[in-house]
């Protein structure tokens, strides 16, 4: 017969001290690196990062999603419907543009909440797939879409100055090969609407998220961004102890911010350009949800929030 040994007092006094011993080398740990880089390397994140897992998780299972597809129509669906739930008015900006596929019928998806008629301040993504076999795209485009519908409800439940204009772009990618009129197509076609209606005059920041997902985070700084707007999220960063994924290096990006700029629009791109080791998981079957990290979500999330919280005190 087996007999199974008793606890004894030693046993647990044993267990108590490893407790201890374990969470004296965590708080060693904590200490050393400041409660903000402990935080950042927590391999699941928080409340953000989660929420936008679920959402990058739901736009995944629908398959490739490229312009025209019966995916990217219930792709347009999800996306209203999550706007609407959240308490969001809701815009879409339908047109036809010219590709070397011929027309197609696009659609940029435009979310607002708060105040009208003054200040804005403008969250970005694009969310239409590559044409591509068998691309999913979770971390492009599916990271920034999930993550700026994370955001939504958060941004409903504060009180701004500004209003907050949710911005979902259609055709960011090329139907061939990446050039000044076969890319962008969203992008300049609500650039210029905005342009010609007055609205880009009262927009205060333009924040575009693009391929945040990465489980490896490492953002540079995109030259084509506005100099100051781009230095206040880097502070942020570094204020919440995230310098470790917003690096000091540059790197010049060619994404929708591109149009705003060029129309006066202060603007900055969070694109982490380095999908996998020399970039070999961009615009490949590899774009897949096992590249992500929640973790990665809820830090950009975190300097997102805290940067919108910052403009809006200030202009
Ligand atoms: C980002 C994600 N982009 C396309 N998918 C824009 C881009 C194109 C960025 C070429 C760098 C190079
Ligand atoms: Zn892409």
């Amino acid at each position: 017969m087996s007999r199974r040994p008793k606890p004894s007092r030693g046993n647990s006094l044993r267990k108590s001290k490893s407790l201890w011993a374990a969470l004296l080398v965590a708080a060693a740990i904590s200490a050393l690196l400041g409660w903000g880089e402990w935080a950042a390397t927590r391999p699941q994140g928080g409340p953000i990062g989660a929420a936008a897992m679920e959402h990058v998780n739901a736009l995944v299972a629908m398959g490739p999603r490229p312009v025209g597809s019966e995916a990217h129509r219930t792709m347009q669906r999800y996306v209203i419907e999550q706007l609407e739930a959240a308490g969001a008015g809701v815009e879409q900006d339908s047109f036809t543009a010219s590709t070397p596929h011929g027309e197609m019928a696009m659609n940029n998806i435009v979310g607002s909440l708060g105040k009208t008629g003054g200040r804005i301040i403008v969250l970005a993504t694009h969310y239409e797939t590559k044409q591509m076999d068998g691309f999913v795209g979770a971390n492009d485009p599916g990271s920034s879409t999930g993550l700026v519908l994370a955001l939504t409800p958060l941004l409903a439940e504060r009180t701004l100055d500004h209003e907050i204009r949710l911005v979902f772009f259609d055709g960011e990618e090329a139907f061939v090969e990446w050039s000044e009129r076969d890319s962008l197509y969203g992008s300049r076609h609500l650039a210029a609407k905005w342009k010609a209606d007055g609205t880009a005059s009262r927009i205060g920041a333009f924040i575009l998220l693009d391929m945040i997902g990465d489980a490896d985070l490492d953002l540079l700084k995109d030259s084509n961004s506005t100099p100051w707007l781009r230095d206040q999220v880097w502070k942020v960063a570094a204020r919440l102890g995230y310098s470790r994924h917003f690096l000091n290096r540059e790197i010049a990006i060619e994404d929708d911010h591109l149009p705003f700029v060029r129309s006066g629009v202060p603007a900055v791109d969070l694109i982490d350009f380095n999908y996998g080791l020399g970039n070999r998981y961009w615009h490949t079957t590899e774009d897949t949800l096992d590249k992500l990290s929640p973790g990665s979500l809820q830090i950009v999330g975190e300097v997102v929030l805290e940067t919108i919280a910052e403009l809006d005190r200030q202009r």
